[in-house]
């Protein structure tokens, strides 16, 4: 059933479509396919694929803005799906997440906030381009177990770094778990910055935060 959908959808966000994104994504998700496989085999791909033309110099920015434009509106019916599939009443913890200073890419983010909620966990989003300060005064004032970031590019990937020696600078490195994500990303920078976590995607994501809170 995905099958049928990844090459119009695909095309939709390529082209910038958003009413059509939208539209496909309705259909899909009434046919019943899993939210879930719409992002992880269709929507991030087709990103990635958008993501590479335009370092190519294939496309230009308003390309990649609309392209975003039309990923960012079918998120949205995608994260209602999720949503609507887990409304958990259990309370497994509070995490503080953002997208980091300087950058505005928040469609993961956005995707990785509506999963941890729907499996339970309260999740204060703060939003995106937020400055490290603010990461641990929202933890703080929330009581979070675990901070949070995204980062979409390797300029604004140190800003997860800068949280992390911040909450060292102010002898509070051991009062969150921090994870990190995003595409720029891997297992290999988050262990280099001594994060506590890093996941691939949101389902991995809920798996780790799951994982660190048990270790508490
Ligand atoms: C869409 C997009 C945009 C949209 C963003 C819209 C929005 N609301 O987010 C717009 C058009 C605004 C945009 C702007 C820019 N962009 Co842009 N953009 C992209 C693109 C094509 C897709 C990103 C995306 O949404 N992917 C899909 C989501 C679902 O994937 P994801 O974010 O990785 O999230 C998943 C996982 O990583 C994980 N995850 C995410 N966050 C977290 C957090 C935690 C804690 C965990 C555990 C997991 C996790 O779970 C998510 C779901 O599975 C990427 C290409 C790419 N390969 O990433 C370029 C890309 C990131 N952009 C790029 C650039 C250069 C820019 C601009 C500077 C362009 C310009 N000249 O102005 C600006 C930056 C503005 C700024 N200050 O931030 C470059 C970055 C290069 C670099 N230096 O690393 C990329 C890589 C394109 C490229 N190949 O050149 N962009």
């Amino acid at each position: 059933m995905l099958e049928k959908y990844r090459e119009p959808l695909s095309n939709a966000i390529a082209e910038g479509e958003a009413e059509q994104a939208v539209e496909l994504t309705r259909q899909a998700l009434s046919e019943g396919v899993d939210p879930l496989d719409i992002i992880q085999g269709i929507l991030v791909p087709a990103l990635t694929q958008v993501g590479e033309r335009f370092q190519a110099f294939e496309i230009f920015l308003p390309e990649l803005m609309m392209a975003g434009d039309a990923a960012a509106a079918a998120t949205t019916i995608l994260e209602e799906a999720i949503a609507a599939k887990g409304a958990q009443r259990q309370h497994l913890g509070t995490i503080v997440l953002g997208t980091v200073a300087g950058d505005i890419h928040d469609i993961g983010k956005n995707i990785v906030s509506t999963l941890l909620r729907s499996h339970g966990f309260n999740v204060v989003d703060l939003g995106r381009d937020v400055p490290a300060i603010r990461f641990i005064e929202e933890a703080e004032k929330h009581h979070a177990a675990i901070i949070a970031m995204s980062a979409l590019m390797t300029t604004t990937r140190p800003a997860q770094r800068d949280t992390i020696n911040l909450l060292k600078e102010l002898g509070k490195r051991d009062a969150f778990k921090v994870i990190v994500g995003g595409g720029c990303v891997n297992a290999e920078w988050a262990q280099a910055i001594g994060a506590d976590g890093y996941a691939e995607n949101a389902a991995e994501a809920v798996v780790l935060c799951k994982r660190l809170l048990q270790a508490n």
